[in-house]
């Protein structure tokens, strides 16, 4: 697991966990993996760790196929660090850094990580998933045990993005976030499955 709002997860589920430097998570968590082939590997990330700091290790393990999941965590800001503009803040999305909007002419589009991921050789289970509702939360676990299970199959590298809120990074009220994820990330970050080789 890398830095971020998530890094306190430590605290709430009891399992193995290893802290790695900010967005290196994929390349520890190869490590681990390779040496305990027997054991579940998952790194848990923020999109400012998993598609800004840490692209090139996320990008390189997932492209290896390595037998690891990555869960990354789209709320389109640094939350922990006070919001700043990530790779996947949306165009015209205000942050801490581009309190006007993102604009294309100055900061570059959004970065659609999980479209990228799908299209590596390595990846075997690439989905997009949301926890703004009861049916969606359900559609998120069964997601992230398909991942663990194709992990534990040798199948390859997934990913299970899981687009977010930052309600306080937002400045918002958790309501009115949860409504503005769903009325503006969703257009662009599209919910689903965008590849599935795990059958067979
Ligand atoms: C190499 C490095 N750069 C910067 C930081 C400072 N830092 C800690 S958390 C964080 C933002 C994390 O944002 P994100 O990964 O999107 O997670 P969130 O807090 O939004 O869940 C930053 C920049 C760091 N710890 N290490």
């Amino acid at each position: 697991m890398s830095s971020g709002c998530a890094v306190f997860a430590y605290r709430y589920l009891d399992i193995d966990w290893q802290e790695a430097p900010h967005g290196r998570a994929p390349a520890v968590a190869t490590g681990i993996k390779r040496m305990w082939n027997d054991r579940l590997v998952f790194t848990y990330q923020g999109d400012g760790d998993l598609a800004c700091i840490g692209t090139c290790e996320a990008i390189h393990a997932l492209n290896r196929g390595e037998n690891i999941t990555i869960i990354f965590v789209n709320n389109a800001i640094y939350g922990m660090t006070g919001g700043q503009m990530s790779a996947t803040t949306l165009l015209d999305q205000p942050t801490a850094t581009c309190p006007s909007g993102r604009i294309p002419d100055l900061h570059g589009y959004p970065l659609d990580l999980t479209d990228l991921a799908s299209r590596l050789e390595g990846t075997c289970y690439v989905t997009r998933q949301s926890v703004d509702t009861v049916p969606a939360i359900h559609k998120t676990k069964r997601a992230i045990r398909k991942a663990f299970e194709a992990s534990m199959a040798g199948k390859g590298s997934s990913l299970v993005e899981i687009v977010s809120t930052c309600s306080s990074g937002w400045k918002m009220t958790p309501v009115d976030a949860n409504k503005w994820m769903q009325d503006n990330m969703f257009d662009y970050y599209s919910k689903g499955d965008l590849k599935d080789t795990t059958k067979g």
